[in-house]
């Protein structure tokens, strides 16, 4: 039995169900509420002892990280693959996949919550007790303080512009191969199409999409990667309407300002 813990619009989460859908894998999930911080009770800690979703469970056997987690599922259940049989595209597969966790999923997070989920924090703790409460609550003292800067600082946080120009290497490089390929690595769809289709679906929710309009072949790729089942069940199904409509609106005005940073 497959069982996923994870959370509906975290996008390693989405990422993990993306190759569960396209491998139509049945699983059972339990979906947490990150703002709440169920990601920290101590039940959840016992099987991801740093609070993070997702986490598959399988047989009863934990399995942490979402590139490990999605290398997992490609070794077990090697149906519809997502792995070519060529060694050099499994490489170039795996080094997409190594920069998320070199740094693009940490940019995700501080691009979301400086333009829009730090937001949710301040509604949810309205003063700022109860938000110091929150900030102590998570007990890695630099994934505190990076939340400290991102939720209190939110556009003014150096962070952002950190993030934003590590994200514009990411769509000049995407660029770069989608130009000749329909597909990151080779001619077929992989886990590193799945895996960064959450990440630039984040940008376009938050209204930054102009980022690459000079580069049609990200659209195309967009368009030709979430033309499938495995998007429908894996993420359209997840979305949740009000976190939608906050990217959207508090992202209205992000583009004109990261833009201008992005010229310096
Ligand atoms: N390297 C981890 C990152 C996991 C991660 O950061 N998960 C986020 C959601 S996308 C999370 O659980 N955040 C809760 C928190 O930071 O408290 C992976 O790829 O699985």
């Amino acid at each position: 039995m497959l069982e996923l813990y994870h959370n509906d619009m975290s996008v390693c989460a989405q990422k993990v169900r993306l190759v569960l859908a396209y491998k139509k894998l049945d699983w059972q999930g339990t979906n947490l509420n990150l703002r709440a911080g169920q990601q920290f009770s101590p039940d959840f800690k016992k099987i991801s002892p740093k609070g993070l979703v997702p986490v598959l469970v399988h047989n009863g056997q934990v399995v942490t990280e979402s590139n490990v987690i999605i290398e997992y599922l490609e070794e077990v259940f090697p149906d519809l693959p997502l792995l070519s049989s060529e060694p050099i595209h499994r490489a170039q597969t795996r080094v997409w996949l190594t920069r998320l966790d070199a740094g693009l999923h940490e940019q995700v997070a501080v691009i979301s919550f400086c333009i829009a989920f730090r937001h949710q924090m301040l509604e949810r703790y309205p003063t700022d007790d109860a938000l110091q409460g929150f900030f102590n609550s998570m007990s890695d003292p630099a994934r505190r303080a990076v939340m400290q800067d991102i939720v209190l600082n939110g556009m003014d946080s150096p962070r952002l512009y950190l993030a934003a120009l590590a994200y514009d290497k990411l769509i000049k490089d995407m660029a770069e191969v989608l130009a000749f390929n329909d597909y990151l690595v080779g001619d077929q769809m992989s886990l590193a199409d799945l895996s960064f289709l959450p990440y630039i679906e984040r940008l376009e929710q938050l209204q930054l999409s102009a980022w690459w309009s000079e580069y049609p072949q990200i659209e195309r790729w967009l368009t030709r990667v979430r033309n499938t089942s495995a998007y429908d069940v894996g993420i359209g199904e997840w979305h949740k309407p009000d976190y939608i409509a906050l990217m959207a609106s508090f992202g209205a005005s992000a583009w004109s300002q990261l833009s201008e940073v992005l010229k310096s």
